[in-house]
């Protein structure tokens, strides 16, 4: 029955355990897809925005505290004074990508970063990441994102190559239509991570709620089971052990004594006059008398190897292993008086008769004797004892 019990939790504990992987797998997926998809749209803004200011060739800005001419732009055009108060200057799409990511770094907390292998403007080298990605873009990969633990945040960086356009030849000159100019890299920090806390905690609860209903169940399963094998050996009058287990246990001990060539014992008893005791007394009388008798034969044969069980219906048989005839008859005869001495009579009863019984004692030296002898002499004596007067032993 442990073994069942081990079984089924390792079992419960395992389906418990692969569920928690598996939501851990799928809530750490779709994690990744947002992340991924909001890097995405961010970017395809960036683009955009670049694409329309690469179809103008540029846009023109007044120039400001906070707004310098692009040192790095050649470009004859570059700047152009309007009149003695306003004077523009050329915005081109790495300019303004620039410019937007710092923007946007003071007020949502994401970087974009244009960079190349051969960038114009040193600020736009590559970092050893987006150095990775680049030789990634150039082996034909499309994009790539990676979730970065810069403790005590976790970023999160997306790139996609920048691919060469006709509006892009005009200021990058070196490059065909098509070339992988660099790429656009876009650093979304302190994304929000997984937690873990809720999953487990849930997991632990399901998990032990369902270890507690096992071992619930079990304790009840185990409590029948128990009472099943009681009752298949037991009798459930007298409480000793009934026919079967005595043919079990029978076999078992006559085997051993004849391995070890030591001599078992075996009596048998019968109530005397029974059938007038339940017919004078009642049945209920008789099945009270059973009990006793049985109780006090029990506890009259000690031995830890001694054996007694219900063989019949008023007759009771009993083990001796290791036991010579006289001692057989020795325990035979106390058995006898005992349950003489316990002067068993209902209440109501006016005579002066007490329940005796009658028993045959019979050994077996293994010389010549099989299981089914013994049980035979046993009973020849027990007719004996019968035919002698009752109240007596006989082997
Ligand atoms: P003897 O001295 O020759 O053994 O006479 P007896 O009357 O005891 O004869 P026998 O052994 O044939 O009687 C068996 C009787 O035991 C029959 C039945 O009334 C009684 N008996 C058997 N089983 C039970 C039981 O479970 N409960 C009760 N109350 N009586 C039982
Ligand atoms: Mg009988
Ligand atoms: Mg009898």
């Amino acid at each position: 029955m442990k073994k069942v019990l081990i079984l089924t939790l390792t079992f419960w504990l395992l389906i418990v355990g692969i569920s928690f992987l598996w939501s851990m797998d799928v809530a750490r997926k779709e994690q990744r897809h947002i992340t991924l998809q909001t890097a995405r749209t961010f970017l395809t803004q960036v683009i955009l925005t670049r694409e329309w200011n690469a179809d103008h060739g540029g846009v023109y800005v007044p120039v400001t505290a906070d707004m310098k001419s692009n040192l790095y732009l050649d470009d004859p055009l570059r700047d152009i004074q309007v009149n003695k108060d306003l004077q523009l200057t050329k915005v081109n799409p790495s300019f303004m990508t620039r410019q937007l990511s710092e923007i946007a770094a003071k007020h949502q907390g994401v970087q974009f970063h244009l960079t190349s292998l051969q960038p114009v403007r040193p600020q736009n080298s590559p970092s050893e990441w987006e150095k990775k990605a680049l030789e990634l873009f150039e082996r034909g990969e499309k994009e790539v994102g990676e979730t970065l633990n810069n403790h005590p945040n976790t970023d999160f960086i997306y790139m996609v190559p920048l691919i060469a356009e006709k509006s892009c030849l005009k200021c990058h000159s070196g490059y065909k239509e098509g070339d992988i100019r660099g790429g656009i890299s876009v650093t979304l920090s302190n994304i929000h991570t997984l937690q873990l806390l809720p999953m487990t905690m849930g997991h632990i609860g399901i998990g032990s709620i369902g270890v507690i209903f096992i071992i619930f169940f079990w304790m009840k399963l185990s409590s029948a089971y128990g009472i099943i094998q009681r009752q298949a050996v037991i009798d459930s009058l007298t409480g000793i052990p009934n026919r079967r287990y005595f043919s079990e246990r029978f076999y078992q001990e006559f085997n051993q004594c004849s391995r070890e060539n030591t001599p078992i014992s075996f009596i048998l008893c019968d109530i005397d006059n029974f059938k007038g005791y339940n017919d004078t007394y009642g049945h209920q009388a008789g099945d009270e008398c059973l009990k006793r008798i049985a109780h006090e034969i029990e506890i009259t044969v000690r031995r830890p190897t001694d054996f007694c069980a219900r063989y019949g219906g008023e007759e009771f048989a009993i083990i001796l292993p290791n036991t010579p005839i006289d001692g057989a008859r020795h325990t035979a005869e106390r058995i006898r008086k005992n349950i003489e001495n316990l002067n068993i009579k209902p209440d109501h009863a006016k005579t002066s008769y007490t329940v005796t019984i009658s028993l045959g004692v019979a050994t077996a030296n293994h010389e010549s004797l099989s299981h089914e002898g013994l049980i035979k002499k046993a009973d020849e004596a027990l007719y004996l004892a019968k035919k002698n007067g009752r109240n007596r032993v006989e082997s």
